[in-house]
């Protein structure tokens, strides 16, 4: 496949780079976290997204080589910030279940933590709640020795998959993220027993990830409206376009200068 051949030239090339979309408190909208985000510049495709790119990669074998390039990139950009006195401010990396999969994947994160000079706290790692029961050995191995670091542990798109509210106390996880599917539903043209059930289950949610001490993610933010009930409803954190669309490295230092 074309795209498969391309993209084992992409990093050699440098044609991968970061964006970062800011996770906000609630009320107040001040920026904790950055989740990095990785775009392929393709000189003749243009822009091509991780939605396209990432399966490729983990299909064609090079998520691990592509996965470390982006934690390092993410934290070499969290270090500049935090040599810029944001020191408060952590940065977010997706992870593939394939890199979790990694018999060293956790000594990988010691390396690259102590090669940008930042304490574990300063990190978080978004696992995607689709995270399949293959190589579950392997995975809890992984989780241990990253939660061992003092590395933070996020659940991405959490609704969308396996996890359910009740397995949440097994998880070793310190956030969750609520699938944006539910917030676009929340205010959305859709049925009102449906805007009232997404209603009902994030605030189950703001229960659940208060009683076990999570901090719980609002993904997928547009419009004031959203914003609005999702703090009515208890949320302590949020992200999206409301706030700040992904912006470029150069980007961040002015949005958190003009929150902070
Ligand atoms: O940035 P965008 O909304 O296009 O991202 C689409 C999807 O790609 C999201 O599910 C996101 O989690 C995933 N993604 C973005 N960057 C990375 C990355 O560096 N690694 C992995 N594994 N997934 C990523
Ligand atoms: O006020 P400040 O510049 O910190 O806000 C940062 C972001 O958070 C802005 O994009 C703003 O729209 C959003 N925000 C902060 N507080 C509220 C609020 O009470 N309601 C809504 N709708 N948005 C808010
Ligand atoms: O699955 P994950 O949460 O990692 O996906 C993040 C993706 O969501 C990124 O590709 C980002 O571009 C996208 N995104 C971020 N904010 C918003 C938003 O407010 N609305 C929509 N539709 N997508 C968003
Ligand atoms: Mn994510
Ligand atoms: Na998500």
């Amino acid at each position: 496949q074309m795209l498969e051949r391309e993209l084992r030239h992409a990093q050699e090339r440098g044609q991968l780079y970061l964006e970062f979309q800011p996770i906000c408190t609630v009320p107040t909208g001040h920026p904790v976290c950055l989740e990095a985000l990785v775009r392929w510049q393709h000189p003749e495709f243009g822009v091509v997204g991780p939605d396209i790119f990432i399966p490729i990669a983990e299909d064609c074998g090079l998520i691990p080589s592509l996965g470390e390039w982006v934690l390092s990139h993410a934290l070499t950009a969290a270090a500049r910030w935090h040599a810029a006195g944001f020191t408060a401010v952590r940065v977010a990396v997706n992870i593939s279940p394939l890199q979790m999969m990694q018999p060293q994947f956790a000594q990988t994160v010691a390396q690259e933590l102590a090669r940008a000079g930042l304490p574990p706290p300063a990190l978080e790692l978004e696992v995607t709640e689709g995270i399949d029961m293959r190589g579950r050995i392997q995975v809890e191995h992984s989780v241990l020795g990253i939660r061992a670091l003092g590395v933070r542990l996020s659940l991405d798109d959490f609704g969308s998959g396996f996890a359910s509210l009740s397995r949440l106390n097994e998880l070793p996880v310190d956030v969750v993220k609520i699938d944006r599917m539910f917030v676009s539903d929340l205010t959305g043209v859709v049925a009102r027993s449906r805007r009232r059930y997404v209603r009902t289950l994030i605030s189950a949610m703001v229960t659940v990830a208060a009683t076990l001490g999570l901090e719980l993610v609002a993904e997928g933010v547009e419009t004031s409206e959203q914003y609005d009930e999702l703090a009515a409803l208890g949320c302590t954190h949020a992200q999206g376009y409301l706030f700040s669309p992904p912006v470029p490295e150069a980007g961040v230092v002015p949005l958190l200068g003009h929150v902070a």
